[in-house]
């Protein structure tokens, strides 16, 4: 399993950590395909947006105990314990599927009943940008977000305002035809 993490190669805001490369591709291949078969029972579905508009990620959610069972769940939660919370552990799994032309607004996740917790993130596949800034909103800055990495959204920067500019096709082969897919761990009842 995953060891115990050294410090956070970057910190650009309190509370938001990057690990780059975190999962081995021997990790990320196996997230792949254990996501890949979950899907078959959760099938992705496209959200709308506050203003009427489907968005361009597609979405499931593997949550709340489902996911915890499959054989990627061990691999998650222990992510998650090393990096994130060892005492609460997560109770759902986002997916979110980017095909290549997919991007998402700039938002704010406050929908979760304890914004307390943290917010675990696993990028899978072609390389995004993804763009945050201060909750209080003022100048954003922007982040690669390449497969394998982990990014982990906790105290100050929970409620940071973030999204996805574009993603950078062809910077990875791990998922056929391209794209990416975001797993994000959250407390969310
Ligand atoms: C910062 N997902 O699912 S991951 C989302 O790549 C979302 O699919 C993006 O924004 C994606 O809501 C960004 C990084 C991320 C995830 C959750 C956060 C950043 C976050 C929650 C709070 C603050
Ligand atoms: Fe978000």
């Amino acid at each position: 399993m995953t060891e115990s993490p050294a410090g956070p190669a970057l910190e650009p805001l309190p509370g938001l950590k990057l690990w780059p490369g975190r999962l081995d591709a021997a990790a990320q291949a196996a997230l792949r395909d254990a996501v890949r078969v979950a899907l078959g029972t959760a099938p992705p579905y496209r959200p709308v947006t506050p203003c009427g508009r489907p968005m361009s990620v597609r979405m499931s959610n593997l949550g709340p105990l489902g996911w915890v069972a499959d054989r990627s769940g061990p691999l998650l939660l222990d992510l998650w314990a090393n990096h994130a919370d060892p005492d609460r552990p997560p109770d759902a799994c986002l997916v979110n599927l980017y095909g290549t032309d997919a991007r998402m607004g700039l938002h704010q996740d406050r929908d979760e009943a304890d914004l307390t917790a943290p917010v675990l993130s696993v990028s899978l596949g072609d390389t995004a940008l993804f763009r945050f800034g201060p909750a209080e909103g003022g100048p954003t800055r922007s982040l690669r977000l390449a497969s394998g990495d982990v990014l982990l959204l906790s105290g100050p920067a929970r409620l940071c305002r973030h999204g996805i500019d574009r993603l950078l096709p062809g910077s990875s082969r791990l998922l056929p035809g391209g794209g990416r897919l975001n797993l994000t761990l959250r407390r969310a009842g």
